[in-house]
């Protein structure tokens, strides 16, 4: 079966053999969902030990209702890992695409998994990427490594672009109910393509080119950067008056026009710290504003480290006691986390003894860095530093830290700090 017409002219969207190249984030979730539809999925990885886990009914990642629902469609067959790709009527590309030291895209897994199911690609095929990518992937890079270059795409062979949006720790709801952007090569591949996603997304599908669409997802991310950028720059400021960044925030969202984010240590994860470089890299001279908050949000860790070594220097070799190593709350992911590149540069800084605590990472994952118990990191701590916002550190009786000097960095605690009896210490005045 392929996604040529069906013989009264309309597009045949029924049950598919469908291959998707990536199992990570993105195309695990991807591929349970569309097996669960009825799909037959094979799901390509490089990576060996994944392909085992997910044929043993089994994940590799944290993210909530994954592991069951993997587990059911591996046991009724529809979900088969596999190193290599084969045959198949729709292909998704799913692989990471970061950027290299210089801040440049780096377009080799896409290279990579176009060039691998080029073999396997048939006349009436369907390619899509979901990897966020800069402007003329699809058309430039995806056609050219997986197109036979006698074929036409259009007509012999089809290919879209449609971003994945998906926010980690909601995936497998999102993946069905957000809106999605199609954007084909030519407009049959994105009729062709958008009638595929309309037969398991409940959000709207809308219709465009590659181009449009490959921008509108690296616009979304950059627009998110931009807005944590402000917050964080607040928060930099508010600190240098000996104000409360937090609070300052709320007050002003009181404005009924106004919405600032929430500053943190950093902005990290694959996406919004790294899409907005493919914009920038891309066009110097027209993305000041997306570079400048790439740099301010870049530089917030650097911030926070400065806060927690002016408490460390009113004692003598305290223990330091860190809340949180990924990327964000309730996720497993350590990618670009600027709470275990704080971490690292505390441990560094060698001056003081630093534990850190995170429920979502196995020591293995974090070399060089002690792994401990809650306890150990607030009640044994003479500076607890907060991370990342886990349930299990919102949840905590601020009680616990009574005495110690906090760095709250997501403000999570000011409320009950606010009406904690005795006063805790909650941030180095930067100008001190
Ligand atoms: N953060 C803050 N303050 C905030 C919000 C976020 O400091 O108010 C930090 C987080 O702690 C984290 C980083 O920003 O370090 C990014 O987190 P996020 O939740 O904003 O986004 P991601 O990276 O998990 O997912 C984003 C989403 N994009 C948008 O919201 C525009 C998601 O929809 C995309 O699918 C995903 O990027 C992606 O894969 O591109």
């Amino acid at each position: 079966m392929t996604c040529e017409n069906n013989e009264d002219g309309g597009i045949n969207v029924g049950y598919k053999k469908v291959c998707i190249m990536g199992l990570g984030y993105i195309g695990l979730p991807t591929a349970a969902v569309l097996a669960k539809q009825g799909h037959d999925v094979i799901g390509v990885d490089v990576r060996s030990h994944v392909v085992e886990t997910i044929n043993r009914g089994e994940i590799h990642i944290h993210e909530p209702g994954l592991g069951e629902l993997v587990n059911e469609v591996v046991k009724a067959g529809k979900l088969k890992a596999s190193l290599q790709p084969e045959e198949a009527d729709i292909f998704f590309i799913c692989v990471p695409t970061p950027i290299n030291e210089d801040k440049s895209p780096d377009l080799s897994y896409v290279r990579t998994a176009s060039q691998a199911i080029r073999p396997y690609v048939r006349k009436g095929c369907l390619i899509i990427l979901e990897s966020t990518s800069p402007p003329k992937t699809t058309a430039d890079v995806v056609v050219s490594h997986a197109v036979n270059e006698e074929w036409q795409v259009g007509e012999d062979i089809f290919v879209s672009h449609c971003p994945e949006r998906v926010l980690p720790g909601k995936i497998l709801r999102e993946v069905v109910e957000n809106d999605r952007i199609i954007g084909g090569v030519t407009p049959r591949c994105t009729d062709l393509t958008a009638a595929f996603y309309e037969g398991f997304v409940t959000g709207a599908v809308y219709r465009t080119t590659a181009i449009t669409a490959e921008m509108t997802k690296l616009v979304e991310n950059a627009y998110r950067d931009v807005n944590i950028a402000f917050a964080n720059e607040l928060s930099m400021l508010a600190a240098g008056f000996g104000a409360d960044a937090h609070e300052v925030i709320k007050l002003a969202n009181r404005h009924p026009r106004v919405d600032i984010l929430t500053p943190g240590p950093g902005v990290g994860g694959h996406c919004i710290s790294v899409d907005p470089w493919f914009l920038v890299h891309a066009s110097p001279k027209d993305t000041p504003l997306i570079h400048c908050a790439r740099m301010v949000n870049d530089s917030k860790p650097e911030f926070v480290v400065d806060q927690v070594l002016a408490y460390a220097s009113q004692l003598d070799y305290p223990k330091v006691g860190c809340l949180g190593l990924t990327y964000k709350a309730d996720v497993d992911d350590l990618r670009e986390s600027p709470s275990y590149c704080i971490v690292r540069a505390l441990i560094e800084a060698d001056v003081a003894e630093v534990v850190a605590c995170d429920p979502y990472v196995k020591p293995a994952e974090v070399p060089g860095v002690t792994l401990v118990g809650l306890s150990e990191a607030t009640h044994d701590c003479d500076i607890v530093v907060l991370l990342t916002d886990h349930e299990i550190f919102r949840n905590l009786p601020v009680a616990m830290l009574l005495g110690k000097k906090v760095v709250d960095t997501r403000g999570i605690w000011r409320d009950q700090m606010a009406g904690a009896a005795a006063p805790i210490d909650r941030y180095a005045a930067r100008a001190a």
